[in-house]
């Protein structure tokens, strides 16, 4: 092989390597490690309207079958998940139904993703999934 064709084919490993990297930064909602928002509790996930946890904010010590009981159907921009033990779920749809997404305790997003963005209704922390639809999380 030509030094001409070993460069062009590097080329072409380092363009389809790149794009790999791209297609998955976007199907994927990134977890970011980023510090707990002023007001987020120990123990609590925290649901915010704006990016950068702020605007209007709720809270979840277990879980919440319908955000749309709390006025936040469908508004959600940034999010923190402050719990001492859980992993945080989210959904798309109310009663755990729809997408999910997670988040390890410790972790938030200041700005959701494309499809997450504005889209959640529902969350439970991983100890309170069996209830889904349950009067425990109204
Ligand atoms: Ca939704």
């Amino acid at each position: 092989m030509g030094r001409k064709k070993v460069i062009v084919k590097k080329l072409v490993q380092l363009i389809l390597a790149a794009a790999l990297v791209v297609a998955g930064g976007i199907a994927i909602q990134p977890t970011e490690a980023v510090a707990a928002p002023a007001g987020c509790a120990a123990g609590d996930a925290c649901f915010y309207k704006n990016i950068a946890f702020s605007g209007t904010k709720g809270r979840m010590a277990q879980c919440i079958n319908k955000f749309s009981d709390y006025g936040m159907n469908d508004t959600t921009s940034s999010l923190y998940n402050a719990g001492r033990y859980d992993t945080l779920y989210v959904y798309q749809e109310s009663n755990g139904r729809g997408g999910v997404e997670t988040w390890p305790k410790g972790t938030g997003s200041i700005a959701l993703w494309f499809t997450w963005n504005d889209t959640i209704s529902s969350a439970y922390f991983g100890s309170f999934l069996g209830y889904k639809g349950k009067s425990k999380c109204n």
